[in-house]
């Protein structure tokens, strides 16, 4: 397997940390063995983990203002995969990549394919567009796509999403997410229920192409393009969607597409309870579906939503089997930076949810005893697990500190070399 980074920086880099880190750990161990937390679980099974890097993430983002784009941006799908070998060789915690059609589209798919294995990297869920026009599409989605009042246009939408499917079932993918920007911004523009009807049938059409092992993922968002109603706007929508579609029908939460201050992490909880937690696009956010980067803003949301994610896991809940991916927009770091960052703080959430008391939980609970109970959550939430991050992270070839490493590479400035810098370019926010 081709690494992007030379073994000798990052095995440099390593030593230079490697003893501190080792102490660290040993500390680390003990305060967490008083608590009956063996250390050595926790870490293999952040070590086991993985979240998916989406393929635009590694190009710079922008906002409907403008796009400044960033030095050495990838150009197409074979150095957007490059970028993201290099945050999977450093964090070991990002193994696949999900593609976005038409933006990763290539003319010769087993190329792509190829060049996926030799850097390690496989294909997560596939991505369809039909919130832009592709140049040359016969019908726009200016007006929707899967909901179009339009049928011929609500077909080419059907069709593109095939398309994606049979794209995805050559990589080895083996699940569709389907977001979709329909909705109205003036009352009276669209019928809400006619246009779920239309919506719905669709997707029926899609979901009967689903091969028999693959799974649909509908991802709803509050609002944005569509700014007074949109057609899959809420959890509650997206479960009747899972419902009415079928048993390889679940659904899609973006951390980011919910109003302010919505208690996601009881969502979160419901659909599992229901069977129909398909997976996660995380981020972070301030005041909207701003793509921020993970764990940046609100690291205790996060956490909490991993508690409830480590809960299922602990009992053991039915169908439980969410795909973990990460869905940003960077327009003032490095993306590289970011995602691994990022991925690091979706690992971090895993450990500290790992760590906590669930049998102390559950005792006061049913004791009602409210202080002790959120004070357990906390216990685990203040708990520094970085060095058992690390040392997953040492153990399976990548780097204690993967930013420092990355900066000391020179990757960055190296591709600059390589890529010259445009002002257009696909930074996709969905
Ligand atoms: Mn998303």
């Amino acid at each position: 397997m081709s690494t992007m980074i030379g073994k000798t920086i990052v095995d440099s880099e390593n030593e230079r940390r490697e003893a501190a880190l080792r102490q660290d750990y040993a500390s680390l161990a003990e305060s967490l063995a008083r608590r009956g937390v063996d250390i050595d679980v926790i870490k293999r099974k952040v070590a086991a983990y993985g979240v998916a890097v989406p393929s635009w993430g590694v190009g710079t983002g922008g906002t409907r203002f403008a796009r400044f784009p960033g030095k050495g941006e990838p150009r197409n799908i074979f150095d957007k995969l490059e970028d993201c070998a290099v945050i999977q060789q450093l964090t070991r915690a990002t193994p696949n990549v999900s593609l976005h059609i038409p933006w990763d589209k290539v003319s010769d798919l087993q190329e792509l394919k190829q060049k996926g294995a030799a850097l390690g990297l496989g294909f997560d869920a596939m991505n369809s567009n039909t919130f832009s026009d592709a140049p040359g599409q016969t019908h726009s989605y200016k007006f929707g796509s899967l909901s179009h009042s339009d049928a011929a246009t609500r077909r080419q939408a059907i069709e593109h999403n095939l398309e994606c499917i049979d794209i995805g079932r050559q990589l080895d993918s083996k699940a569709l997410t389907v977001w979709v920007g329909d909705g109205s911004n003036f009352p009276g523009q669209s019928n809400f229920t006619k246009s779920f009807e239309r919506y719905l049938d669709a997707m029926k059409s899609v979901y009967a192409a689903l091969p028999e092992d693959w799974r649909v993922f509908t991802e709803h968002k509050m609002f944005e393009p569509a700014f007074y109603s949109t057609v899959v706007q809420d959890w509650g929508t997206n479960y009747l969607i899972a419902q009415e579609l079928g048993p390889k029908a679940f659904c899609l939460v973006d951390l980011g597409h919910h109003a302010p201050n919505v208690n996601i992490e009881m969502i979160v909880a419901r659909l599992i309870q229901f069977k129909k937690l398909g997976g996660f696009h995380f981020n972070d956010s301030k005041y909207g579906d701003d793509d921020l980067d993970t764990g940046s803003i609100d690291p205790y949301r996060l956490f909490l939503v991993f508690n409830e994610l480590v809960d299922a896991e602990a009992r053991g809940a039915e169908g439980f089997d969410p795909a973990h991916m990460l869905d940003q927009s960077h327009n003032v770091t490095d993306p590289i930076e970011s995602l691994m960052t990022s991925a690091m703080e979706v690992c971090r959430a895993y450990a500290q949810a790992l760590i906590v008391d669930r049998a102390a939980l559950d005792g006061f609970q049913q004791d009602n005893d409210a202080l002790m109970a959120t004070e357990t959550l906390k216990t685990a939430f203040r708990t520094d697990v970085e060095p058992i991050l690390a040392m997953a992270r040492l153990e399976s070839g990548g780097a204690i500190a993967p930013v420092a490493t990355y900066r000391a590479s020179g990757y960055r400035a190296k591709v600059a070399g390589e890529r010259p810098t445009v002002a257009g370019g696909g930074g996709g926010i969905v």
